[in-house]
């Protein structure tokens, strides 16, 4: 069985249809600290602070892998650094312990580009450099990295990881991270209104299409093991582009729409991240490489959340 832990999140929700249609509804148990309404298939409440309760359905369901994707944002951790702290890592090592202790296979953990800080080179930022991070949430993704390598190392517990850049999907919305803006601003142009961005126009960050993103998670869990070279977490790389990249984008199918530019906090924190990824430790250990780019990322998300919306096409 294999048990997706916040599963309600922007990418849990994608990813757990994404492995229910590869292995089946009856071989992926998702969990959450609620359920959603509406949810196909299995479905357990688990508080993943509660290392018992993960423990507990780990062993009702046999579980051989654990999808761990609960987590607070970078911006959202921001106003409460404390509670992201022991949110992030309390989590995790509640789901490596169990996962050392009750035998399961694999572990997918997401990293985040929230990992660099301004001490990493800003352009192709390699798989191995400083990592200095402004953000608690940034802080915490080091320190879950480590982790990751250490139950690897001590326990041969298979523990695999990619550092996310931004992702940006129709299917869900994002909650509390700085890259929001590039899913909301969609939303906007196609319910006709303008968009208020919370960062400058010129503020370019690593991004990747939901699809892609999807796709490097079970490439990299379907990889031989003795191919995972990288057992702190992988870069992967998108696409990179700036919030008018976007909006110009956008223009070609609403010429009249209009993004205002009110810098915030995150501008600070964007400005601290990479502009670009190098991800080639990815594409050499197990052949990584997006499909994605920001044209066919704006057709479709445009197409889609206007039949989300029910807008005549
Ligand atoms: C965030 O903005 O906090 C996240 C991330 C890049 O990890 N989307």
């Amino acid at each position: 069985m294999i048990l997706v832990i916040g599963a309600n999140g922007q990418l849990g929700t994608v990813l757990t249809k994404a492995l229910q249609n590869k292995y089946g509804l009856d071989n992926v148990l998702a969990s959450d600290v609620a359920k959603k309404e509406g949810f196909n298939g299995l479905f357990e409440i688990i508080n993943a602070t509660d290392l018992e309760r993960i423990r507990e359905v780990v062993k009702k369901y046999n579980v051989t892998q654990v999808y761990h994707l609960a987590a607070i944002l970078s911006a959202k951790g921001e106003a409460n650094p404390l509670l992201s702290w022991d949110i992030n890592t309390k989590t995790f090592l509640n789901v490596l312990e169990v996962s050392r202790a009750e035998n399961v296979k694999k572990v997918f953990y997401p990293s985040s580009i929230a990992v660099f800080g301004n001490n990493a080179p800003k352009l192709k930022t390699p798989n191995n450099t400083s990592l200095n991070p402004e953000t608690v949430y940034g802080i915490s993704k080091v320190d879950g990295e480590n982790w990751a390598k250490y139950y690897f190392d001590k326990y041969d517990l298979d523990v695999r990881s990619l550092r996310f850049p931004g992702v940006i999907g129709y299917q869900s919305l994002p909650g509390g991270g700085t890259t929001d803006y590039a899913v909301d601003i969609y939303h906007k142009a196609v319910l006709g209104e303008n968009f208020d961005c919370f960062l400058n126009e010129d503020t370019i960050l690593p991004m990747i299409f939901m699809d892609d993103a999807i796709d490097a998670t079970l490439k990299l869990m379907e990889a031989p093991k003795k191919a995972i070279k990288t057992r702190t977490s992988y870069n992967i790389s998108g696409v990179s582009f700036s919030p008018l990249d976007i909006e110009l984008e956008i223009r070609k199918y609403y010429p009249e729409f209009k993004v205002n530019f009110k810098p915030d906090f995150r501008q600070k924190i964007a400005e601290s991240w990479p502009k670009t990824i190098d991800d080639s430790e990815a594409q050499n250990d197990w052949n990584w490489k997006p499909s994605f780019n920001v044209s066919t990322i704006t057709e479709i998300m445009i197409q889609k959340l206007k039949e989300q919306y029910h807008i005549a096409i």
